[in-house]
């Protein structure tokens, strides 16, 4: 692997790519658990996979399988779908395939996000530039806060997408310093969901159902720089003119605010005192 895909990632990235995600099927149901280094792998959203369903315990690596994945260890029971990703189980000298023991196929690891546009009272439009350490998309502009709900009963509970909101509020307040006060739960409108596959670089990548939340507030600002290289309020014409900016290479955009910018934002901008007919909760737009 190439230094620079790793080399730009510190302590503080490396330690959040074991948190354990969400992986859902392309109707976003919950499958099972993955951790955030596999989610976002391209290796792993780029080929088949097979899915551990029951409880298995792995014997030894040595006798009772070949696989190049460590998200399994040796000699330890998992009570949760787990991600296994062998090209071959080899069994007293014989190579099986997984599926012959059952193992469910599962294609391309998916797991689920979230996407926050803030717009202030004034209809200012808030972007975060990522901090270079960031293992995708480090030191690009991207909407106001993008992360992902983790694999636990409050960030599961999928009623009116509260788990979403929830870890929506717990990241506007980890990166942004949001105080979790000045923005409730009922402040965060769940507009609808996208599917969406995307390479960062030869290493990293997305594949995700994203959720895209809306926030109307003026809320006090305190990044955490570790997340968040800046933070700038943008009029639309402001925006237009930095997306100008990328094509001669002088900023640069994640590839998912390409996305919300071209489907949502600017129709979304023009009424943001009527969202309703954008409220798409039980659609998953395909992109
Ligand atoms: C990724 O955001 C999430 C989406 C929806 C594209 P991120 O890389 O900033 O997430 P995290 O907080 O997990 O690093
Ligand atoms: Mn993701």
């Amino acid at each position: 692997m190439s230094e620079g895909n790793w080399g730009h990632l510190d302590k503080n990235q490396i330690q959040r790519l074991e948190e354990m995600l969400i992986v859902v099927d392309e109707n976003d149901q919950v499958i099972g658990a993955e951790t955030k280094m596999n989610c976002h792998l391209n290796k792993n959203i780029e080929k088949d996979l097979y899915l551990v369903t029951q409880n298995l315990k792995i014997a030894t690596k040595k006798s009772s399988e070949e696989r190049n994945d460590t998200s399994l260890k040796s000699g330890r029971t998992y009570n949760i779908p787990h991600l296994y990703s062998p090209t071959s189980i080899k069994m007293k000298g014989t190579v099986f395939s997984p599926a012959f023991f059952g193992f469910k196929t599962f294609h391309r690891l998916l797991h689920r996000g979230f996407s926050v546009v803030l717009f202030s009272t004034e209809n200012k439009l808030l972007l975060q530039k990522r901090a270079d350490t960031k293992y995708t998309f480090p030191g690009s502009f991207s909407d106001s806060c993008s992360s992902h709900p983790l694999y636990n009963p409050l960030e599961m509970e999928e009623r009116d997408a509260i788990g979403v909101k929830r870890a929506a509020q717990r990241r506007l307040h980890a990166e942004l310093g949001i105080p979790l006060e000045q923005l409730s739960l009922d402040d965060i409108t769940f507009v609808s969901r996208m599917h969406y596959k995307l390479q960062s670089d030869e290493i990293w990548g997305e594949h995700e159902i994203g959720y895209l939340l809306f926030v109307r507030k003026d809320v006090t600002l305190m990044p955490d720089a570790a997340e968040v290289k800046d933070c700038i309020y943008v009029t639309k014409e402001e925006l237009e003119d930095l997306l100008k900016q990328e094509a001669k290479n002088k900023v640069k955009f994640s590839g998912w605010f390409h996305i919300i910018a071209k489907f949502f934002l600017f129709e979304v901008w023009d009424n943001l005192n009527d969202l309703n007919k954008f409220l798409k909760p039980d659609k998953i737009y395909r992109i």
